[in-house]
């Protein structure tokens, strides 16, 4: 009898037919969000599980799927699932590193130049039909070519970008994260590293891309943004929470820093009301990894990980390692 396999959200048709080969599989092509309590009702009895950001993996639900034996997110983030307590409980936990690094970085250089540059506002305006003349300032932002690129977070997506500002405009790229590069790594990706204070004083265009933990929640709050530049921009693409987006709006709305760009929120799909409104910020949904390319390689990913993982095989991208047996 084939293993039975819960995919919780619509994923492409050539992934379902893989699984299909191997599971018995339950899914849902409609993509409806399951709550909490559907979650566990529809992982009953199951022994695997291919989630995304926005299924939550606790304990509580693990006690609750007790036959549950991998659970392989379609991200790289996994502040959804607590791995300890997959850990404790000998679950297997899966994320999708590597495949989507550069378009992830592709996106947060373009959201991060989009704020400098001002290009939803100048769009939004020119859709109002507001463009009559043409003026010396109409619409002029910050420079990005040659500017400080602060990067917060220097993991492989912080490490991408820094190579695109140095390497492709010229940028001074600093860097702060919990540990240091290797000294030959930060000549590679043309970044030095700088304590956090300094970070927020030089940067011209701050970009986030610190994972989600207790310990980063609100990392960039009121007295962050009090430090930066009133010419900066600060740009989202780590998880929503890292920054306080109440402080956030409120530091846009005064002008003590001058755009943001946000790909995350707190509590998305809800966002703070308050960024609605702003001109200076640039709004995406959730949407850094999103090339057709790029999440066919995130949705293989996850398969490969719950295939090896449900055959005895070496799942290509564990979390916790120390569950599986020699
Ligand atoms: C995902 C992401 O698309 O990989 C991540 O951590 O944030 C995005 O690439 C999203 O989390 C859906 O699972």
């Amino acid at each position: 009898m084939k293993p039975k396999i819960l995919v919780a959200r619509a994923v492409f048709p050539e992934i379902l037919e893989q699984l299909q080969q191997h599971f018995d599989v339950s899914s849902n092509q409609g993509d409806e969000i399951l709550a909490p309590e559907q979650l566990i009702e529809r992982l009953r009895g199951k022994s695997g599980a291919m989630i995304t950001g926005s299924e939550r993996i606790d304990a509580q639900l693990l006690d609750a799927c007790s036959q549950l034996k991998a659970v392989c997110n379609i991200a790289v983030g996994y502040n959804n699932i607590d791995v300890p307590a997959c850990t404790a409980r000998g679950v297997l936990a899966t994320n999708t590193p590597d495949v989507l690094t550069e378009t992830t970085a592709d996106f947060g250089f373009a959201l991060m130049m989009a704020a400098a540059r001002r290009m939803s506002e100048a769009e939004r305006s020119l859709r109002r039909g507001e463009w009559t003349r043409w003026s010396l300032d109409m619409f002029a932002g910050a420079e990005v070519h040659g500017s400080t690129l602060g990067i917060l977070g220097m993991g492989r997506i912080g490490r991408a970008i820094a190579r695109r500002g140095a390497l492709g405009f010229g940028m001074k790229v600093i860097y702060h994260n919990r540990s240091r590069l290797a000294p030959e790594l930060e000549v590679e990706v043309g970044a030095r590293y700088v304590d956090k204070a300094t970070l927020l004083r030089e940067a011209d265009h701050l970009v986030i891309v610190l994972p989600y933990s207790p310990e980063a929640h609100h990392t960039i709050a009121a007295a962050e943004l009090k430090q930066m530049k009133r010419s900066a921009t600060l740009t989202n693409i780590a998880r929503g929470g890292v920054v306080d987006d109440v402080a956030l709006a409120e530091a846009l709305r005064a002008r003590t820093i001058a755009a943001a760009g946000l790909d995350v929120f707190e509590g998305e799909p809800q966002l703070h009301p308050g960024l609605l409104d702003l001109p200076n910020v640039v709004l995406t949904p959730h949407i850094a990894s999103a090339t057709m390319g790029t999440r066919l390689a995130m949705a293989q990913l996850a398969a490969d990980n719950l295939i090896a993982a449900l055959s005895g095989g070496k799942p290509p991208t564990p979390l916790n390692p120390q569950v599986l047996k020699d």
